[in-house]
C-alpha cells in the first residue's frame, strides 16, 4: 500500500463544474465522445431510450437535456467502443481473470458472442447460440425437481423480458425468483402493503411542486438519483424546508449546483439543500420518527387546548385509518431520554423537525437503503407511513411516501411477475391467459437461494442481468457453493465476477443493451419500463448493437423456454418477432395494463393506478393501518463494548458492483476504495491513527470468521459508533443470516463489526 495522502475533503458544492468535467471525462475515456453525446440527447426523451442508471422519473417540465453525471457514466460504459470476444477469452484463463479487479473487468468492454466454460483449458470458449440453449434445456430437464433451479433477475430487465421470464419459469414449474429487489426495496414491497395496501410509493413528481416539507432519510440523492436534485433545488428556491436524516453529511444534500443551470454554473453559485441536517446514529431512524410523532402529538394537544386549528388530520384519521390510538399511545409513552440515546440526536433538534412536519400542510418523505437495509427495515417504513397518516399525507397534493428505487426497472420487474411469493389471484390470471397450471408453492428470495446453493438443494443458476454472486452477503461462502452447481448462466452486457465464479458448466450470453437498436421480424422494437413513481414508458434504443451476434433478452428467454419445454403451450416464437404481442399478454394478466399497446404511445407513457392516492385502501381492514412497533432500535443490540455499526455504501463513482473509478470525489477519497470511514473519537479510543492500516471483523456468534483487511482508517464526519465503507468490497463481512425480519433483505447498513489495527 502506498503512503501518499489519498484523502482530501471536497469543499465545493456538489454538481456544477465538477459534474460537467466528470461527464466529459467518462465519455472521453470510453471513446464515445460523439456517439455518446448524441445518445445522451435521446436519453429520457419520448422517442429515445430510458437512462440505464436509476429509476427516478422524468419531470413534466420541458428541458433540452434530461440526464446527469451518473446517467452519463452509465451510458458511456454501455456505449463504450471497447469489446471482448474470443481472443480475449483465449488469452486469459478464468483463474487469471479472477485475480483482476472489478474495475479492470468492467474496463475490458462489451461482450460480443456467447461463450461456454471449458474445464480442460480453464477458459471460456465460443459456443453458438443453439448449443447454448440446448445446454440450458438439457440441464434444466435433468433436474429431479424444478425447485432445484434459481432464476435471478436484476432490475435493468425490461417489463417484456421480465414478464416472459416469469412465464417461462412458472411453466417450467418453480417460483424461485431471487431478485435484486430482495437486497434493496423489498422492505417497501413487503412492509407497506399492510400499512397502505400497496408496496410502492404514492408520490408523483408534481407533488414536489406542491409540497411544504421534504424529509430525505438514508438516501444519497446527489450520487444515486441525481435527477432528483432538480426537484430539491426547485423546492428550496420556493422556501420549502428540506430535512436530511443521515449519519453522513452527503455533499450534494448540503450544497448543490445544477449542472444544467447556466447562470449558477457561470457564477459558481449554488443552493443550500438541507435546511436541517440530522446526523442520526446508524439504525436510529425509528427513534427519530417516534420523536417526531411525539412532538406532533404534543403540539396538537397544545393547539386543541388553545382552540387553534388541530395539527393532526383528525378527519383523515377517523375516516380512513385503523389503529391510531395504540401508535399514539406508544409515541407518548416513549421517553425523550430513550429517543435521544438511540437516535444520537438532541431532543431540541427532533422537536424542531417534528414542528416542521406538524406545521406543513403537505409533506413528502423520501428514503433509500439507509432505511431498508436493517434488521427492522420494513418496520421502519411502516413507522414512516404512520407519521404520514397522522397528517393525512396520503391522497393529498404534495404529500406522500417516496421510496427512491434503485435500478431503472426494478419496480416494473416486480409488477409484471418477478415475485417468489405470487398471490393466488395472479396465478389464476396467469393460468387463464396461458393455459398451464403455475406452481403455487412459494419460491426462494435471494438469501434463500444462496442457502439452497450452500445446502446442495440448488443445481442450476440463471442470472438475467446483474452480478448476483458479488452483490450478496457472505460472498466467499457463496463462491464455494456456486462452484458446486451443474450449470451457471450469466445473461449480460459486460463481463463481471459473476461469470468467473461458475458452476461445472457455465455460459455467458451477451445481450443487446437498452441504448441499442433492436430489430426483429416485424421491424424495430421498443420495450417498456416502470419508474419509481409507477409511470410506464417506452424505451427505444438509438445506437448500433455492440456486436452482430447479440440477442435481445426477450429472444434469449423465448429460446431458453423452447429448449427447456418442448411441449410448451406458449407460442414463444411469436413473441420474439413482435413485442406488441407480449404487451397484449401483460394486459391480459394485469388489468392495470388494459390497452397497453395504445396507452404506451402517449408521449410520456401512463401512470399505473395507485389506490392510496385516491384514499382507497386495499388492506385487510379496508383502512390505512397504523402499525405499532415496540421499542426503538432498527437492529437488535450486540453485547460487545468494542462493537461499531458498519454501513456499506456506494461511492460517487460506481454503479452497484460496476466500479467506474476508485475515487469518491464528494467524500474526498481518492484512488482507493479500501477505506473505513470513522468518527475521530472512536479512532482515538482504539489508538487508531488517521490513514493507518486496519482490519474489519464481523461480530457474530455462528463461529464463522469474517474479516477484511488491507483497509485504511479515515477520520470522517460520522456519529460515535458508526463506520462506513464500500460495497461490494466489504460484502464478505455481511452474514447471510443478518437480514430484515419481514422481507429477508440483507441488513447491509448495520453490520456489527470490530475495527482493529493491522
Ligand atoms: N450512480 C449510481 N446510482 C445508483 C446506484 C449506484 O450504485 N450508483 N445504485 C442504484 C440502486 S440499485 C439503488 S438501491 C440506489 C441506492 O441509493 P441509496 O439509497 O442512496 O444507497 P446507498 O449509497 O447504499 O446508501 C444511502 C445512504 O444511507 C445512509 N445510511 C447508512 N446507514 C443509515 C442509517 O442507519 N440511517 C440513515 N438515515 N441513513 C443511513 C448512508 O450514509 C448513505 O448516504 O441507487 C441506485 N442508483
Ligand atoms: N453490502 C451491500 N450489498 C449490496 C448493497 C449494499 O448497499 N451493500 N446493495 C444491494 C442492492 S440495493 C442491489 S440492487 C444489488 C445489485 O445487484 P445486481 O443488480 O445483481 O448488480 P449490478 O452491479 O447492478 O449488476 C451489474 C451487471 O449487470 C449487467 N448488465 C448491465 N446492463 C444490463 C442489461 O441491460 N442487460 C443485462 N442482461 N445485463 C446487464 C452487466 O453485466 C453488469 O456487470 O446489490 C445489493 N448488495
Ligand atoms: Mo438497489
Amino acid at each position: 500500500m502506498s503512503d501518499e495522502v489519498k484523502f482530501r475533503p471536497y469543499t465545493h458544492p456538489a454538481g456544477g463544474w465538477g459534474a460537467a468535467k466528470a461527464t466529459a471525462r467518462v465519455l472521453l475515456e470510453q471513446s464515445v465522445v460523439t456517439t455518446g453525446s448524441r445518445a445522451l440527447l435521446s436519453m429520457n426523451h419520448p422517442h429515445g431510450f430510458k437512462c440505464p442508471s436509476c429509476a427516478w422519473p422524468n419531470p413534466d417540465r420541458e428541458k433540452t437535456l434530461e440526464f446527469c453525471e451518473n446517467g452519463a457514466k452509465a451510458l458511456a460504459v454501455e456505449a463504450t467502443k471497447r469489446r471482448i470476444g474470443r481472443d480475449f477469452f483465449a488469452a486469459h484463463t478464468v483463474t487469471e481473470l479472477m485475480e483482476r479487479s472489478d474495475y479492470w473487468l468492467e474496463q475490458q468492454g462489451r461482450l460480443t458472442e456467447p461463450m461456454r466454460y471449458d474445464a480442460a483449458t480453464d477458459r471460456y470458449v465460443p459456443c453458438d447460440w443453439d448449443a447454448a440453449f440446448a445446454m440450458i434445456g438439457d440441464a434444466l430437464r435433468a433436474l429431479d425437481h424444478p425447485d432445484q433451479a434459481e432464476f435471478y433477475t436484476s432490475g435493468r430487465t425490461s417489463n417484456e423480458a421480465a414478464f416472459l421470464y416469469s412465464v417461462f419459469v412458472r411453466e417450467f414449474g418453480t417460483n424461485n425468483f431471487p431478485d435484486c429487489s430482495n437486497m434493496c426495496h423489498e422492505p417497501t414491497s413487503r412492509g407497506l402493503p399492510a400499512s397502505i395496501g400497496i408496496g410502492k410509493g404514492t408520490v408523483i413528481i408534481n407533488d414536489f411542486a406542491h409540497t411544504e416539507a421534504i424529509f430525505i432519510i438514508g438516501q444519497n440523492t446527489g450520487t444515486n438519483s441525481p435527477r432528483m436534485m432538480t426537484e430539491l433545488v426547485h423546492a428550496r428556491k420556493r422556501g420549502v424546508p428540506i430535512v436530511v436524516i443521515n449519519p453522513m453529511p452527503e455533499r450534494a444534500l448540503m450544497r448543490f449546483t445544477e449542472p444544467q443551470d447556466p447562470v449558477k454554473m457561470a457564477t459558481f453559485g449554488s443552493t443550500e439543500i438541507a435546511s436541517e441536517f440530522c446526523q442520526v446514529r446508524i439504525g436510529g431512524d425509528i427513534a427519530v420518527i417516534k420523536g417526531m410523532m411525539k412532538t406532533l402529538l404534543e403540539l396538537d394537544d397544545a393547539a386543541r387546548a388553545a382552540g387553534t386549528p388541530r395539527l393532526l388530520d383528525v378527519d383523515f384519521i377517523a375516516a380512513h385509518t385503523d389503529g391510531f390510538d395504540a401508535v399514539a399511545q406508544d409515541a407518548r409513552a416513549t421517553s425523550w431520554a430513550d429517543i435521544v440515546a438511540v437516535s444520537g440526536l438532541e431532543e431540541a433538534q427532533i422537536r424542531r423537525i417534528g414542528a416542521i412536519y406538524a406545521h406543513a400542510g403537505a409533506s413528502i418523505v423520501c428514503y433509500g437503503m439507509g432505511i431498508t437495509q436493517h434488521q427492522q427495515g420494513a418496520r421502519a417504513i411502516q413507522q414512516i407511513a404512520n407519521l404520514l397518516m397522522m397528517k393525512g399525507n396520503f391522497g393529498r397534493a404534495g404529500g406522500g411516501i417516496c421510496p427512491v428505487r434503485g435500478h431503472s426497472n426494478v419496480q416494473g420487474d416486480r409488477t409484471v411477475g418477478i415475485d417468489e411469493k405470487p398471490t393466488p389471484a395472479y396465478l389464476a390470471r396467469l393460468q387463464a391467459a396461458f393455459g398451464f397450471t403455475p406452481p403455487s408453492e412459494h419460491g426462494h428470495h435471494v438469501v434463500e437461494s444462496v442457502k439452497a446453493m450452500i445446502d446442495g438443494r440448488a443445481r442450476v443458476f440463471i442470472g438475467m442481468g446483474g452480478n448476483f454472486i458479488h452483490a450478496i452477503p457472505d460472498t466467499p461462502i457463496a463462491y464455494r457453493a456456486m462452484a458446486t452447481l451443474d450449470l451457471t448462466v450469466g445473461i449480460a452486457t459486460k463481463l463481471n465476477r459473476g461469470h468467473l465464479v461458475h458452476g461445472r458448466q457455465a455460459l455467458i450470453l451477451p445481450v443487446i443493451a437498452r441504448s441499442e437498436i433492436d430489430i426483429q421480424a416485424s421491424g424495430p422494437q421498443f420495450v417498456t419500463l416502470e419508474d419509481a413513481m409507477s409511470n410506464v414508458g417506452a424505451s427505444r434504443g438509438v445506437l448500433e448493437p455492440a456486436s452482430p451476434h447479440l440477442l435481445s433478452e426477450i429472444e434469449i428467454v423465448c429460446r431458453m423456454a423452447k429448449a427447456t419445454l418442448p411441449h410448451s403451450v406458449v407460442p414463444w416464437g411469436t413473441y420474439i418477432d413482435d413485442y406488441n404481442l407480449i404487451r397484449d399478454k401483460i394486459a391480459e394478466v394485469y388489468p392495470d395494463f388494459a390497452d397497453f399497446n395504445v396507452r404506451i404511445h402517449e408521449p410520456k407513457g401512463f401512470h399505473l393506478y395507485n389506490p392510496p392516492r385516491h384514499r382507497e385502501w386495499r388492506t385487510a381492514t379496508g383502512k390505512a393501518n397504523f402499525l405499532p412497533f415496540a421499542g426503538l432500535a432498527m437492529d437488535p443490540p450486540v453485547d460487545d463494548a468494542a462493537m461499531l455499526r458498519l454501513a456499506t455504501v456506494r461511492s460517487h463513482d460506481q454503479y452497484n458492483t460496476t466500479i467506474y473509478s476508485n475515487t469518491d470525489r464528494y467524500r474526498g477519497v481518492y484512488d482507493t476504495r479500501m477505506v473505513v470511514l470513522m468518527n475521530a473519537d472512536d479512532m482515538r479510543d482504539r489508538a487508531i491513527a488517521p490513514e493507518s492500516p486496519v482490519v474489519l471483523e464481523t461480530l457474530s456468534d455462528d463461529g464463522i470468521v469474517r474479516r477484511v483487511g488491507d483497509l485504511r482508517a479515515l477520520p470522517y464526519s460520522l456519529p460515535r459508533g458508526a463506520v462506513a465503507g464500500y460495497y461490494p468490497e466489504l460484502n464478505p463481512l455481511l452474514p447471510l443470516d443478518h437480514f430484515d425480519e419481514i422481507s429477508g433483505t440483507p441488513a447491509a447498513k448495520s453490520i456489527p463489526v470490530r475495527v482493529v489495527a493491522a
